[in-house]
């Protein structure tokens, strides 16, 4: 549910002897040493407990769905992006990087436009139709005025699953879930300065329970989160095109002529560059292949290359020789052919485990 400096805190399936619902755990040093980072949303295994003091030790780690980088949440299922319409006012190229972090998990993604009693109807009605070019169906709420666009986020925070909140710091997410739920009573901060910013009031990633937990029912939890100013881009510039829904469904239509196009007018592009976001999406290809260039010309110099998003040691090409592991592939595929039809195993299923479904 949470990291409290070097503990866990973790609520237990089934409550233990005495009703104990929650545990503060240590983490056992061989979780670190096999590289596995525990992250808020996380199903972990658990022993060492002393239950009348409410002690044990984390011990294991559950494979995971859907992680979202930044805010660190494991096992997501909905992404929350809450920018404010004002104070402080929006970004747009901010906006993107904020739904870009949400669009990697391959989750839902609901954008939520706060702080409406700030400005115009015209102007929040003005922004839910830009974005609705965008692929999102944004809501529009406001923590004073009670309306049904706070009933519809409510409904749609209350899906079993794991639901995280994001956004910059001071739009309001800690005062929307205190909206939601009255009895949070999370820590709310003024925003200051000529920006009107947030001033990082949540520190930290803490998932609450929205409502009463039904027994055998999964939870519907959600995450509030420490607002931040600029979500990093994903590494792979071959990814970003995808991860603009207006672009998705494009490109589900047909298909580029090329199909390492860059989207950026070239002839035979099916994109073209007349949509909303195309100086956005130049602006974030650029910072993406700038990083992935000097990435790799840093690998070269180490005698690395680029694949995917790892680094690898590059081959003089006359040295280059199937690998052991694709040679045996390539066996594999052919005893495989000569097998009688109908005899094959069935094909591998995706790992259940990946980082992210996308990438997954
Ligand atoms: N006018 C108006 N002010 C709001 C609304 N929601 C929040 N605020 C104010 O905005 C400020 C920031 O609210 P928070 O809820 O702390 O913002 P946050 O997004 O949780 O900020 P961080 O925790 O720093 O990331 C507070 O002064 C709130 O009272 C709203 O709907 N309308
Ligand atoms: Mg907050
Ligand atoms: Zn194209």
């Amino acid at each position: 549910m949470a990291l409290e400096a070097n503990y866990c805190r973790v609520v237990l399936d089934q409550p233990g002897p005495g009703g104990v619902g929650q545990l503060l755990c240590t983490r056992r040093t061989r979780l670190g040493k096999s590289g596995q980072r525990i992250c808020v949303g996380d199903r972990v295994g658990v022993d060492g407990i002393d239950w009348p003091a409410g002690r044990g030790a984390v011990a294991s780690l559950e494979p995971r769905h859907g992680l979202l980088e930044r805010p660190a949440v494991a096992n997501v299922q909905r992404v929350v992006v809450v920018v404010a319409l004002a104070e402080p006012a929006i970004d747009p190229l901010q906006l993107t990087r904020f739904l870009l972090t949400a669009e990697c998990t391959g989750c839902a993604v609901q954008l939520v436009f706060s702080k409406a009693d700030l400005v115009a109807a015209r102007e929040v009605r003005g922004w839910c139709e830009r974005v609705a070019g965008w692929g999102y169906s944004a809501l529009a709420v406001s923590n004073q005025l009670g309306s049904d666009e706070l009933l519809a986020l409510r409904q749609t925070l209350s899906l079993p699953g794991i639901a995280v909140v994001c956004g910059p710091s001071g739009v309001g997410k800690s005062s929307l879930l205190n909206a939601l739920a009255p009895d949070l009573g999370l820590r709310v901060g003024s925003v200051s300065g000529r920006l009107r910013r947030g001033r990082h009031t949540t520190r930290h990633v803490e998932l609450f329970s929205l409502g009463p937990r039904l027994a055998g029912a999964e939870p519907s939890l959600v995450a509030d989160s420490p607002g931040f100013n600029r979500p990093e881009l994903p590494q792979d510039p071959a990814l970003l095109a995808g991860l603009f829904p207006e672009l998705r469904s494009r490109l589900e239509q047909g298909g580029c002529r090329y199909s390492n196009c860059r989207h950026l007018g070239e002839d035979g592009c099916a994109v073209g560059v007349d949509w909303d976001r195309h100086g956005l999406y130049r602006q974030c290809l650029a910072e993406i292949e700038a990083l992935w260039q000097a990435r790799s010309s840093r690998g070269k110099e180490a005698g690395l290359r680029q694949r995917g998003d790892r680094l690898e040691p590059l081959l003089d090409p006359s040295l280059r020789r199937r690998s052991r592991r694709s040679t045996r592939q390539h066996d594999l595929d052919e005893a495989r052919e000569d097998q009688e039809p109908g005899s094959d195993q069935p094909s591998g299923q995706p790992l259940a485990g990946g980082l992210s479904k996308r990438e997954g």
